[in-house]
């Protein structure tokens, strides 16, 4: 059977390449026989191909040549006629320019394409880079009109550092007067000496693109078309062809180019899954996309991602697609039914998500028509961030501002629209500032400590600068024998998860390494929140030991002026701080390539315009950050004290004697319980100054009996340390806590039990009733026979729950359909049930309640409702699914298990003593069980 298949396979090549000798409708119907005949045959290499260039140089007219050339669609369509296959959304054809990067798939005879139109503006170029991570080659396209542009440079290094193979289209040709000779010699000057004319191609020029190509041409006199295909694939080569994408001239050749050269080798389909998130987004029907390329193994309809489910993979070819069950090593599709996914996600592997190098540089305030509800508006807009995740939205509480991060004017103009349609709301937006940047200038040991009692965490991190554009990077230096390699990943983690303020100006930090060099848990007390405080304290300590640097962001730039205005143009350059790095005379034309920080040169464009009567050119592209031309001046308008934020500490939290207390970043070295390791090569466990608390006997009455000064001393120092956690709040501002029972309760025992308590009284736990019933088996099972039944068991399980943990507990119930009901509140045990008002669900009463309280307190709302997790989790507050919340609960039944057995050692018996009437019961009760 295969024989035959690979023979028919030849016989259709035969005739590909004679059609292909011949004039381009024969070779078109020729590659529609092969696209109807192959579509049964899935042996085929895949290779997913992007397109990239500056703003109009021809890609999307590129794209519908070549789906036209091989027969994928009957009619070229016309950007100006908005009608391609690819520029599909309303706002794109009503602008005639790319906005959003989109895929169609086209076949030829020895591979499938799954070719990606991507964005040229520079204000999405975020979008074009998002594609990178899922490309197996490029397609640049140079307008032969406008040459190399500076977007085209940063395209260019971009496709360097992802690793990406290229071929090089040099489009327009019909309507540029420069000639091919021209346009080699700019792109091998220009972008890489290996840049090579295939439509000619002659053995001793591709010859010497390569060494291990010269040696097989002098070897053999010939080229050998594996070492080719391999030479391009490493990047060893850039084959370049000339055409029209308009005219449809050159698409064939450049096809078969396509088709002979860009070959990958694809990891097996029974592997374990390894697929790359690398964008999210909506359909019409607002469906949730998340758009994947599987680079191992198979993913299913039905199979669990991360714990959700995939409903549906779609592949997607302009606005259509077809849905299959299965998707394999090398394909490009979109999955339904995923809502944690998220833009550089690696699933199914260790791997870490990609950080994109492209960044918005201006900061702008959203400005919303008066009486706008702005956390409901963040909220939404908290949605569109996931598939423009540029924008970095961030609430400001104090002011209720949001701020937006973004790319460009136009970008601005886009955005507007897309709130309009999204948000119902007019917006408008403030004046853009300038986005700040922080690096370090030398190493430095940074530590940090955690240590409220009965948590543990102790974190060393070595702070060294990094190269420019390397964002924050991490490594461990660490032996498994002085911290786990569990621990270890853990602390790596928590560098990566959040944006670092810089001690200058509180800017974010980037380009730097972070090496864990040591660290300490405890074998009982350690929790993963406690590695989480001491890795961010270690960070900040480590900035604080350091000097810092400010960075700002520079532009890299064109500039077409007339010869006449050279001097002119020169001296605006200077006066802007920026650099020329070269210029060149063509007759009466002047070009200048250089730097310049983007807030100098902000708005220059129209002052070119001016002064060269609408004759000069300003073109920019992203130029990275580097150090700030006015550094001073920045620094003091920003006014920041590294030591006033609190929430970005830089001290340390120890314990001693039952109490933590908090130790500043000047002092904390001495009290660190491992030797500094930078010094030392490895940590090494000191002599400890402050003893790890043990969970030991009942803490002695040190004078008398305990005193009501010794608890309230003991709550300041909690207060504390939970202000420099969690930020201050002002006491007076905290609503009344009608729900706490634990606030009623007599006080029961030792200093640990009111450090338990005080920490948690500020939380609180939201439940979604009949949504956690649904989820968990037995309740679900309960439910079906006797739903009251099933509320009052979680009711019950929940109150032992809350006996344990210790927060503020409101379960909520579904009662909207009671027809004229109010809502009721009742008071059950130590827990507060709510069955909500007529017209009102549970999670439009979790939603509210949870945007109210999370203003003060931090809020876990437990629910698996897709669609309420993201309105919480935009509301700020934590998620917890149906099945984190059994997990929980059986863990504490766990630990009430372990207190029983203690329960005759001094350790147990204290804690059993300091537990609420409720869950005393409750342990009473299973103590009797268990006997
Ligand atoms: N004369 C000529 N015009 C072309 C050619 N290719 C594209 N154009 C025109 O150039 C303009 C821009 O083409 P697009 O295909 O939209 O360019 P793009 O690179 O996709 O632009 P963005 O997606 O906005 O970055 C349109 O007016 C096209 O008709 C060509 O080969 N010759
Ligand atoms: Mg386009």
């Amino acid at each position: 059977m295969e024989e035959i298949q690979i023979f028919y396979i030849n016989i259709y090549y035969n005739i590909f390449l004679i059609f292909s000798q011949l004039t381009l409708p024969k070779a078109h119907l020729c590659y529609t026989l092969f696209t109807m005949e192959n579509n049964h045959e899935t042996a085929k290499n895949k290779t997913s191909i992007g397109i990239l260039a500056h703003v109009d140089a021809g890609k999307t007219t590129l794209a519908e040549a070549m789906l036209f050339t091989a027969g994928e669609i009957r009619k070229a369509g016309r950007v100006d006629h908005g009608d391609t296959f690819l520029d599909t959304h309303e706002l794109e054809r009503k602008r005639g320019i790319t906005i959003f990067s989109k895929q169609a798939h086209f076949s030829m005879p020895d591979t499938e394409f799954t070719l990606i139109d991507t964005p040229g503006h520079a204000d999405f170029a975020s979008e074009a880079e998002r594609t990178l991570s899922v490309l197996d080659y490029a397609i640049l396209v140079i307008s032969a009109a406008e040459g190399v542009q500076s977007h085209t440079l940063t395209l260019w290094s971009l496709l360097k550092r992802y690793g990406i193979p290229v071929f090089i289209f040099v489009n327009k040709t019909d309507i540029s007067e420069n000639s091919p000779a021209d346009t080699m010699a700019e792109l091998t000057g220009r972008l890489d000496g290996a840049c090579c004319d295939f439509s000619h191609p002659v053995a001793e020029d591709i010859a010497s693109c390569d060494e291990a190509l010269t040696e097989a041409y002098l070897d053999r006199g010939e080229i050998n078309e594996e070492l080719l295909k391999d030479a391009i694939r490493s990047r060893r080569i850039f084959p370049v062809r000339f055409g029209s994408a308009l005219k449809l001239t050159g698409i064939k050749e450049f096809l078969e180019d396509l088709n002979r050269y860009a070959y990958v080798s694809r990891k097996s389909c029974d592997g374990p899954l390894s697929a790359r998130v690398y964008k999210i987004t909506r359909d019409k029907t607002g469906q949730r996309l998340t758009h994947i390329k599987v680079e191992e193994g198979t993913v299913r309809v039905r199979s669990e991602l991360n714990g959700e489910k995939v409903t549906q993979i779609r592949f997607y070819s302009g606005e259509k697609f077809d849905t299959k069950d299965e998707a394999f090593p090398g394909d490009i599709c979109a999955l339904t039914g995923l809502n944690e996914t998220f833009a550089g996600q690696l699933i199914g592997s260790d791997g870490p998500a990609l950080s994109p190098i492209l960044s918005p540089v201006m900061s702008y305030r959203l400005l919303l028509p008066f009486g706008t509800d702005v956390h409901n508006a963040y909220t939404k807009m908290k949605v569109l961030e996931e598939e423009i995740p540029e924008l970095s939205l961030v609430l400001l509480e104090d002011t209720g501002e949001i701020q937006v991060q973004i790319m460009g004017e136009i970008q601005i103009e886009i955005l507007k629209t897309l709130i309009r349609e999204r948000l119902g709301i007019d917006a408008e937006f403030g004046v853009g500032t300038i986005i700040y940047r922080e690096t370090v200038a030398s190493v430095s040991e940074g530590v940090g400590h955690f240590e409220p009692l009965r948590h543990y965490a102790e974190v060393h991190l070595k702070i060294e600068p990094g190269e420019r554009g390397t964002g924050v990077r991490v490594a461990t230096e660490v032996s498994t024998d002085d911290l786990d390699k569990n621990w270890q990943r853990l602390i790596c983690t928590h560098v990566l998860e959040r944006r670092h303020r810089g001690v200058l100006t509180g800017s974010v930090l980037t380009d730097v390494k972070i090496t864990v060099i040591g660290g300490r848990a405890h074998p009982k007390h350690t929790e993963g929140g406690d590695f989480r405080q001491a890795t961010y304290r270690a960070v900040r300590h480590g900035l604080m030991m350091n000097r810092s640097v400010l960075l700002e962001p520079w532009y890299d730039f064109m500039l077409e002026i007339p010869a006449s205005r050279l001097g002119r143009a020169m001296n605006d350059i200077s006066k802007m701080n920026g650099s020329v790095k070269s210029h060149d005379i063509k007759g009466e034309r002047a070009v200048i390539f250089g730097r310049c920080p983007v807030s100098t040169m902000h708005g220059y464009a129209l002052e070119v315009t001016a002064y060269t009567n609408g004759m000069g050119k300003l073109s920019v592209s992203s130029g990275g950050y580097d150090l700030c031309h006015n550094e001073e001046e920045v620094i003091e308008s920003f006014g920041y004290n590294p030591e006033a934020d609190v929430r970005n500490t830089a001290d340390s939290v120890f314990c001693a004697h039952g109490a933590g207390f908090v130790v500043p970043w000047r002092e904390v070295t001495e009290y660190m319980h491992i030797e500094p390791c930078l010094k030392t090569g490895h940590g090494s466990t000191k002599e400890l100054l402050r003893p790890i608390a043990e969970p030991g006997p009942k803490p002695q009455k040190e004078s008398g009996s305990f005193s009501y000064s010794a608890s309230a001393q003991l709550d300041k120092d909690l207060a504390d340390i939970f202000n420099k956690t969690y930020g201050s709040k002002k006491q007076e501002e905290k609503p009344r806590d009608l729900f706490n029972p634990v606030s009623k309760l007599p006080f029961y025992g030792t200093e640990k039990v009111t450090i338990r308590e005080a920490a948690k009284l500020d939380e609180y736990l939201l439940v979604d009733g009949y949504n956690i019933i649904f989820s968990w088996d037995d309740l679900n099972a309960l439910s079906k026979t006797n739903l009251a039944a099933a509320r009052q068991k979680l009711m019950d399980t929940l109150c032992n729950y809350q006996g344990f943990r210790r927060m503020n507990l409101i379960l909520v119930f579904d009662a909207y359909k009671v027809e004229g009901g109010a809502e009721k509140a009742e008071q059950y045990k130590n827990i507060h049930v709510i069955y909500t008002k007529e017209a009102e669900t549970a999670d439009r009463y979790i939603e509210r309640t949870a945007i109210d309280l999370t203003k003060k307190h931090k809020v876990t709302v437990a629910t698996s409702d897709a669609t309420e997790q993201v309105i919480i989790w935009g509301a700020g507050a934590s998620r917890m699914s149906a099945r984190e919340l059994k997990e929980e609960v059986d863990n504490t039944e766990k630990e009430i298990a372990v207190l029983l057995d203690q329960r005759n050692t001094p350790a147990g018996s204290a804690l059993l003593d300091s537990l609420s009437p409720e869950t005393a019961e409750f342990i009473r009760n299973y103590r009797m069980k268990q006997d």
